[in-house]
């Protein structure tokens, strides 16, 4: 049997972080389509932000990318969250963006290149000072070409010496959380490519250090649910970057491509008991040629149903199907949680929260996109790299 009445109340719990760039343009390297509307600043991005958890209700952080968002008053711009209704999350450094970089950042070779790059990774946690942010996530474009082009043991040597230094830094309550991704920018060999490497620099950086699953960061059938098991087993899931990928690292609104491999991962988080821990459930989305608030909305939503579903799997039964080695019922109980429509109950669990419970529809009927492509005239729309 499982408990519905526990169900809803940890889905009234759940929080998804939004991140500040999906809500600006962005594209491919072919073209990026501007859409009327979009945030020129950080305030405006938050402004949106605030619209997604209104509608939602469980979206109540945002993710900042430094410098896209840079601002001279951070505390300002925290405040100004809190005023809307949310909170700044994820401070995201970006060490990939200026030509100094050509050949990595904190595992460059020369020694100027990764001061520059560990000094942008300590700027990110004074940002976090002033901002509140318990969490620095740190993604790497660093890697190499072509075969010989550079030491693969220095540069681990030399994204672990930096990464020390920022660990270093870190107050209480603040962690760091290390992405990986198996290619691109770097096609022949990335310095962060998978979880084990991930997992083994924050081994030994200590507690602070964990470890971030994007989920488009993946070889095509990579099955992401045991990493996530196995880095929950390890204490070391720091968090999600949530996406979808049909391709390579495509950036697709979350359960758009894989709704059952979001339900594995969410079924893994929930059996490990890191749906009450600290994971941080953030979303890493573009948003390229639909509206962006909606999209994240749907995005937020999609998280919500594979997480309703998760904790709808019957547990008692699988654990005795599974010990009475019963295979075909074990398998039974998992697909009856993920085949059953659990949009009815969403929609009690949001009309108890007070809120609508359509929130595409709600959003639709606010007006708020009206009023921004009304208001947000002149100046520069905010994108993906601005
Ligand atoms: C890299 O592909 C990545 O997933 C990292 O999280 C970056 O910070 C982010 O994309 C930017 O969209
Ligand atoms: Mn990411
Ligand atoms: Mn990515």
């Amino acid at each position: 049997m499982t408990d519905l009445a526990a169900a809803k109340a940890a889905l009234k719990t759940q929080a998804v972080e939004t991140p500040s760039w999906a809500y600006g343009n962005s594209g491919t390297r072919f073209k990026v389509f501007a859409q009327a509307g979009v945030p020129r600043t950080p305030v405006e991005k938050l402004d949106d932000a605030a619209q997604v958890h209104a509608f939602t209700g469980v979206a109540p952080t945002v993710s900042l990318h430094i410098p896209w968002d840079k601002v001279e008053d951070y505390s300002a711009l925290a405040k100004h969250a809190e005023d809307r209704g949310v909170r700044l999350g994820a401070i995201n450094s970006n060490t990939f963006q200026d030509d100094d970089y050509k050949l990595g950042s904190i595992c460059h070779p020369e020694a100027s290149v990764r001061r520059k790059a560990v000094g942008h990774l300590l700027e990110c946690v004074d940002i976090m000072d002033a901002t509140g942010s318990a969490d620095l996530k740190l993604w790497f474009a660093d890697g190499t070409n072509y075969p010989g082009q550079d030491d693969l043991r220095a540069r681990q040597d030399r994204l672990a010496e930096g990464l020390a230094e920022v660990y270093a830094r870190l107050g209480d309550g603040q962690r760091m959380l290390l992405e990986y991704k198996f290619f691109e920018p770097a096609f022949y060999a990335t310095d962060v490519p998978d979880w084990g490497t991930a997992y083994a620099h924050c081994l030994k950086l200590g507690p602070k250090a964990q470890v971030v699953v994007d989920t488009g960061h993946h070889a095509p059938g990579t099955n992401i649910e045991f990493i996530v098991a196995t880095l929950l087993r390890e204490g070391k899931l720091g968090g999600f970057d949530f996406n979808s990928r049909f391709y390579a690292d495509d950036d697709l609104m979350v359960g758009a491509a894989d709704p059952f491999q979001l339900f594995r991962i969410m079924y893994e988080v929930v059996r490990g008991g890191g749906f009450t821990s600290d994971v941080a459930f953030m979303l890493d989305q573009c948003h390229n040629i639909e509206a962006k608030i909606p999209a994240i909305i749907r995005s937020v939503m999609n998280v919500q149903e594979a997480t309703a579903k998760a904790l709808l799997v019957d547990r008692s039964a699988l654990a005795a199907a599974q010990a009475s080695g019963d295979v075909l019922e074990a398998n039974a109980v998992v697909m009856d949680a993920y085949n059953t429509d659990v949009r009815p109950l969403l929609r009690e669990v949001r009309d108890e929260m007070g809120l609508d419970p359509e929130p595409i529809g709600a959003y639709r009927r606010s007006g708020w996109a009206e009023k921004i492509v009304a208001e947000r005239v002149g100046g520069e729309q905010a994108g993906w790299g601005a």
